[in-house]
């Protein structure tokens, strides 16, 4: 087995989680000082670990492996959401830094804004497999503070640099490894657990206008409040959800805006953000359908208008059965009896990079499951069997 030096893997992890330290988590929004600040850290170990670093137009961080091929792209995201987690994205990046320093044949990546701070999301590695135009960073905004995108890269010092784009005959795939950010590994008592397919994540808005006035002077017969529309259709969407979706579909809405957000201001205006996901492209359709049907059900009934957005509309990804059977022989070797194959129910960049390469997962258990919190953590053990796990997997696809 390719011997990788876990404990500067672990110490490489660690000092990433001081840059952006939020409690036990970190803050590093993309394009932010501290994500900047990490972009700029990961270059120099890069460097270190012997490979050409380079940062290209959108913000993704690539170490170039100098040597003759094959080659196999290892890696993940290093931007957080607001307050969240040291591991989700970090792990697999700081892993590929650790296969290269073992000297295995690969190029690392760091793809930005995997966390969608920015509409249209996954931007790095849509922008790295070809799917991102330049209108779509024209139109981008910070989706927590409208900034341009363009404004931000203009910021980040990196307008006018060219993006990169992958060069699938360059690579025999791409691995990626990730916290689970779910409960189903530590529950089953388990260590690893080899991805079988990644969901995709449909995001919308849905905007309510209602009129804004006074809440003790208007009688409830003559107002239009925006709130209580928005709740109503949430709450006919949770019930008429089960009746299409899939055994693993998820629904969430992530903000709910309420305009101006007076306790004695009927509110005019409702913002809803609200996504849902699944691994079956019909099952997601099925789900689009409901909402629409319920958005068209709230305009008969409402004395509020409602509008519904399609933000951003990703591509579910089976992961490639070779990689995966190279990653389920190595999670053997590393701990035997104690994996499993399992779907992803978070989005993740192998998504888009399984649309021009063989890409696959690896999971690491997350403590009592949480994550996109700054809570977020997983024991070094389970942190240094993921990273053994990859080496071996990756040395063996090298190997072929
Ligand atoms: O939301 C997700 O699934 C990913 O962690 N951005
Ligand atoms: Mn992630
Ligand atoms: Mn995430």
């Amino acid at each position: 087995m390719t011997e990788i030096d876990t404990e500067t893997f672990l110490a490489d992890l660690y000092e990433l989680r001081k840059i952006g330290r939020f409690r036990t988590g970190v803050h590093r929004p993309t394009f932010s000082l501290e994500d900047m600040q990490a972009r700029r850290w990961l270059m120099t170990r890069l460097e270190e670990c012997g490979l050409e670093a380079s940062i290209d137009g959108i913000g993704n961080v690539l170490g170039r492996h100098r040597g003759p091929g094959p080659h196999l792209l290892v890696g993940s995201h290093i931007e957080t959401q607001n307050e969240a987690g040291w591991l989700d994205g970090a792990l697999g990046v700081v892993a590929g830094l650790a296969l290269a320093r073992a000297g295995l044949p690969v190029d690392v990546v760091a793809f930005a804004d995997e966390e969608g701070h920015f509409s249209g999301g996954f931007l790095g590695s849509r922008s790295a497999i070809g799917d991102l135009t330049e209108g779509e960073i024209d139109a981008a905004r910070n989706r927590t503070d409208g900034t341009p995108l363009r404004m931000a890269l203009e910021s980040a010092g990196l307008a006018g640099l060219s993006r990169m784009q992958l060069d699938p005959a360059r690579y025999r795939g791409f691995l990626e490894l990730h916290i689970e950010q779910g409960t189903q590994l530590e529950a089953a008592g388990q260590h690893l657990g080899v991805v079988s397919g990644i969901v995709a994540i449909w995001q919308f808005q849905i905007l309510f206008e209602g009129n804004q006035d006074h809440a003790g002077g208007t009688t409830m017969i003559e107002r239009r409040d925006a709130g209580l529309s928005a709740v109503r259709l949430l709450a006919a969407a949770d019930w008429e959800f089960p009746k299409v979706c899939g055994p693993r579909s998820t629904w969430t809405t992530g903000r709910i805006t309420l305009d101006p957000g007076g306790y004695s201001i009927i509110p005019g205006r409702a913002e809803v953000a609200f996504q849902f996901r699944d691994v079956s492209i019909p099952v997601l359709e099925r789900m689009e359908a409901c909402l629409e049907a319920l958005v068209r059900e709230s305009n008969r009934r409402e004395r509020c208008t409602a509008t519904l957005t399609a933000l951003s509309k990703a591509i579910p990804a089976p992961c490639d059965p070779n990689l995966m059977r190279a990653l389920s022989e190595a999670a053997e070797q590393v701990c035997p009896g104690r994996w499993q194959v399992m779907p992803s129910g978070a989005g993740h960049d192998a998504q888009n990079v399984a649309r021009i390469l063989p890409a696959a997962m690896l999971f690491v258990p997350s403590i009592g499951g949480i994550s996109h919190h700054w809570a977020e953590d997983t024991c070094d053990a389970d942190l240094v069997s993921g990273v053994r796990a990859l080496g071996a997997a990756a040395k063996q696809v090298l190997a072929k």
